[in-house]
Order: C-alpha cells, then sequence, then structure tokens
C-alpha cells in the first residue's frame, strides 16, 4: 500500500479502512470510468433515438436556466460567448467527480453508491422532461446512463477476493481499457450522428423556406379510376419509393451547389441553383421506376416534377461529334451513363428542382436531380447531382454498370395488378379488377385481362396528360364461387404486346406477365 493511496482518500467521505487488496486509488478510478462510460452510452443513446437534446445538453440547460442573474452576468461577464459550452463542461466535470464519489462509495457503502447513482438519473430525468422537446427518449438515455455506471463498477470489481494483487491489477486494467475504448467508440459514434442529425434539421429549414416558381398540382380528370383499394394515380412524396447507395442522404446546400458541365463540349459551364431559377421551370408529369422493380413490384412512383430541360443546357454549352453520353456524378460520387439520344430527341428530360409542387426531398435528390421518361434510375435519375461529362460509353463504365448491370437501361412495357390483392377472398358477384400499366415515352394502348387462361379482355383505361406517365386500368368481373387466376398484359402505342417471357431483374428489367390467385365464396 503506497502513501498515495491513503492520501487521496478523503476521511470526510466516511470511508473505512482498505481492505482485501482494493486500493481506493482503484475505486476511485472505476468510477471515474463509470462516469465516462455512462456519458458515452447516453450521447450515443440520444443520437441513436434522434433526441433533439441529450441528457447533459439538457441538466447544461437547466443550469444555466438556474444560475441567478447577476452570478450568469457575471460568467458571461468572463467567459462571452463560452457560456454554453462552460455549462456542458461544468456538467461533464460534475458528472465525473460524482462518479468518482460512486466508485469509492462502491467498495465501502454500496447502498449510498446506489443512492447516488438513483439521485443523478432522477436529477437527469427531471432537466429532460423539464425541456420544450424533452420526452421518453431522454428519460430513457438518462437511465441507460444510470445502468452503465452500475454496470461498469460490478464489472470492474467482479471476483476480486479470490485473485492475487497481481492478478486483480491486470484484469482490473485490461477491463479498464476495453470499458474505455468502448466508451469512445460509443461517443464519438454519437457525436457523429447527432452533428449530422443537427445539420439535416438545418437544411430541412433552408428547404422549406425556399420559395420557388411552383405550379398547382392538379391531377387530371381522369387519370384516378378511384376503384376501392388502389393507390392514387400521383403518388405523394411520402410515398415515393426511394433507391440509392447513400446510407444517409448527401446534404447539399442549394447555396453551396453547381453542377460542372465538362467533357467533349465546345464550351465549358457551371450552373448554380439561382441560374436553374432564372432559366424558368417546367412542369412534367413523369412515371420513374427502378430496374430492380420484380414483376408487380412497387418500386415506381408518378409525380409532377418541376426542373430545367436538359436539352436547352447541352445545346448552349454544345456536344462535340463522337459523344453518345452523359456521365453524371452525384455529390456522394455515385455515377450514371446515360444515351445522349434520349436526352436530346425532344422527350421532356429534366435537371429537377421540384416533385409534386415542393423543392425536392433530401432524399430523393434535393436541391438538384435529373428525371428522364422512358429510362430506369439506374442510368437516368441521378440524384443530388453535381457533375455532368459529356462523353463516350466506350471510355467509362458507371456504378451499376460495373456490377453487371446493362450499360443503357430503357423501361420496358409493363403491368401490375393492385385489386384485387393476391391470395385474397372474395364475394361471388361483380367486382373490379385494376392496376396500372407503363411504357414511359412511348405510351400505353391498351390492357387487357384473362381469368383462368381464358380470353383476354379490354380493360377501360385512365386517362394520361402524355406518354410518360403510367396508365390506371380497371375491368368489373362476374366473379363466380372456386378459385380463379388472372393476369394481366400491356400493349404499347407501337402495337407492342408485353412479353410473357418470364425474366429477373438482372441484367436490365423484369418482363412477364402479372399474375394473382383469388378466391371466390
Ligand atoms: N446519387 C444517386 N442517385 C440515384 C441513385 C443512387 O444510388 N445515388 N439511384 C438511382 C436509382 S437506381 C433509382 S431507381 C432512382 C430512384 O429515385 P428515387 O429514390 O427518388 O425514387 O434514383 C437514381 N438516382
Ligand atoms: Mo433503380
Amino acid at each position: 500500500m503506497s502513501q498515495v493511496d491513503h492520501a487521496v482518500r478523503p476521511a470526510v467521505l466516511g470511508f473505512a479502512r482498505d481492505h482485501e487488496g482494493v486500493t481506493s486509488r482503484r475505486s476511485i478510478l472505476s468510477g471515474l470510468l463509470a462516469a465516462a462510460a455512462a456519458i458515452a452510452a447516453s450521447e450515443g443513446l440520444s443520437a441513436l433515438l434522434n433526441l433533439r437534446e441529450s441528457p447533459i445538453l439538457a441538466v447544461g440547460q437547466s443550469v444555466i436556466k438556474l444560475t441567478p442573474g447577476p452570478i450568469a452576468e457575471a460568467i458571461i461577464g468572463v467567459v462571452g460567448h463560452a457560456d454554453k459550452p462552460l455549462a456542458v463542461t461544468s456538467v461533464v466535470v460534475a458528472i465525473l467527480l460524482l462518479g468518482a464519489l460512486a466508485g469509492a462509495w462502491w467498495t465501502w457503502h454500496r447502498l449510498r453508491a446506489y443512492a447516488l447513482v438513483v439521485g443523478l438519473v432522477a436529477l437527469a430525468s427531471a432537466a429532460v422532461l423539464g425541456r420544450p422537446h424533452g420526452g421518453g427518449g431522454g428519460v430513457l438515455a438518462s437511465v441507460a446512463a444510470g445502468a452503465v455506471v452500475v454496470g461498469v463498477l460490478h464489472l470492474l470489481h467482479r471476483d476480486e477476493a479470490h485473485l492475487t494483487v497481481d492478478e486483480s491489477r491486470r484484469t482490473f486494467l485490461r477491463t479498464s481499457a476495453v470499458i474505455a475504448v468502448a466508451a469512445i467508440i460509443v461517443g464519438s459514434a454519437g457525436e457523429v450522428l447527432a452533428s449530422r442529425h443537427r445539420r439535416r434539421q438545418a437544411l430541412e429549414r433552408v428547404r422549406s423556406a425556399l420559395t420557388l416558381p411552383s405550379r398547382r398540382v392538379a391531377v387530371p380528370t381522369g387519370a384516378d379510376l378511384a376503384v376501392d383499394g388502389q393507390g392514387s394515380w400521383l403518388t405523394s412524396n411520402r410515398d415515393f419509393y426511394r433507391i440509392d447507395t447513400a446510407l444517409s442522404p448527401p446534404l447539399v446546400d442549394p447555396e453551396d451547389w453547381t453542377l460542372r458541365i465538362h467533357g467533349m463540349v465546345d464550351k465549358e459551364l457551371t450552373l448554380t441553383y439561382q441560374d436553374l431559377i432564372d432559366r424558368g421551370l417546367e412542369h412534367e408529369w413523369i412515371t420513374i421506376c427502378c430496374v430492380s422493380n420484380p414483376v408487380g413490384g412497387d418500386l415506381i412512383g408518378n409525380t409532377i416534377w418541376g426542373g430545367v430541360p436538359i436539352k436547352g443546357i447541352l445545346d448552349e454549352v454544345g456536344i462535340r461529334p463522337g459523344a453518345d453520353a452523359l456521365l453524371s456524378t452525384s455529390d456522394d460520387g455515385w455515377t450514371c451513363g446515360t444515351p445522349l439520344a434520349a436526352l436530346t430527341d425532344g422527350r421532356n428530360a429534366l435537371l429537377a428542382l421540384t416533385m409534386n409542387g415542393e423543392p425536392l426531398p433530401i432524399a430523393h435528390g434535393f436541391p438538384v436531380r435529373q428525371v428522364v421518361p422512358g429510362l430506369y434510375g439506374y442510368v437516368s435519375a441521378t440524384k443530388w447531382v453535381v457533375d455532368w461529362e459529356v462523353t463516350r460509353f466506350a471510355d467509362f463504365e458507371a456504378y451499376w454498370t460495373q456490377r453487371g448491370w446493362g450499360e443503357q437501361g430503357p423501361v420496358k412495357t409493363e403491368s401490375r395488378i393492385d385489386v384485387p390483392g393476391n391470395g385474397d377472398t372474395i364475394d361471388a358477384g361483380t367486382t373490379a379488377i385494376a392496376g396500372v400499366a407503363w411504357a414511359q415515352h412511348v405510351g400505353i394502348d391498351g390492357v387487357e385481362v384473362r381469368i383462368d387462361d381464358g380470353e383476354w379482355q379490354r380493360a377501360t383505361l385512365g386517362t394520361v396528360p402524355n406518354v410518360d406517365t403510367w396508365v390506371q386500368w380497371r375491368l368489373d368481373w362476374t366473379a363466380t364461387p372456386g378459385d380463379h387466376s388472372i393476369e394481366a398484359r400491356a400493349t404499347n402505342t407501337k402495337g407492342e404486346p408485353q412479353t410473357d417471357e418470364r425474366a429477373g431483374v438482372l441484367p436490365d428489367g423484369a418482363t412477364g406477365y402479372p399474375g394473382i390467385n383469388v378466391k371466390v365464396t
């Protein structure tokens, strides 16, 4: 036992004399470590739960609020705007000191240690609940922190009685190291998550403050057949499918956004968000879909997009002879190769800023993305787009092409049965069979339905504003008792029916008739 050990044991706190080889220093250290781990856990959990404030921030805010005016003024006079970090730092230091006390009491007065932890959890919970947006999540993070203190103290003091002094020191050091590393990892991950969360909220505020030239979004009359149980012709932003490789979407401020256009062009050009707005937005109804959509799947959505026609921009920069591709790159480094032909043949290919009358949602490419009718998303619909290189397909491979998907991805004519649902039991009598069909940029001419391999019967089609959207269809059927199979097929405006040949999504889109089975009673 060294002199130091005795020196750091403050008699006023009522510690008994050391026994069983456990030093006071070790108790205090374990308490400090337990407190640090608890702080890391509560910060990490707060970030995971997307809390506006972690318990530590909430306590810090309460400290600021409860500090008497004159004292607060005196402090601000000395530290200026650092008063908030100072409050948080004081809270952290106080927790570490109280942790050290709990560690010491753990050895000599276990009950007091528990009481201290419970008291701190109660205080933190009270602070959380006293805040404007405080709730159950913050209380949970406080309780978790308390549990971590108790858990760590247990871990660091287990088996002490049976070990030699050396063994016990080694075990203590090893366990401490593991806990310290875990606390650092959890704590920093929490900080990273939380700061991302704050940046995302800030960008959401920028997004909702934008006023873009928009157009009243009215669904064309006759587009919605309004069959019970069928989705609407317009897909809301909320229900729109989302496909991308981003773990969390890139956060790009429109103020900072630029699109650099270079490569096989006569003159390079860099566009800003304001440049696009100044060019004036066109509004077009376009259905986009994913090449990974299986027959009958829902990776497809229809909305009105507001944006600048891509053709005009490409005309302006001047495409050099020999170029056949536009290689676009997103802020997060995803790449996409689009045939220049599809961007310049007069179809409604847009550099889009709005979706369904609002600025693009962050997850759907805010501030700017591409939308090209008639091509699957992976070869056309770059979200968060920041770079355009006019080039040749022979000279590059884009993200999904490198992974075995087709170089060019024209959308295949397809249809889907939405009502009734596969496996449904329905009443005998007249019932509607309904769904959607699409062949973007070509258009749908007709949809037919057959029951139990019978004759193909022509369905009624909804109206559409152009050839770039899906079309709703319905057929009234007199259902007779028994088990039945129902299939559908669409024909495009070139008179080509969709193929019955079943193919999976790889390499360039699924094919085959959609089919369902129902029981009629
Ligand atoms: N930056 C970026 N853009 C992207 C993707 C991506 O992974 N990253 N995925 C593409 C694919 S495969 C599809 S189907 C569409 C989906 O667009 P949505 O999520 O708005 O429906 O975005 C395209 N744009
Ligand atoms: Mo996709």
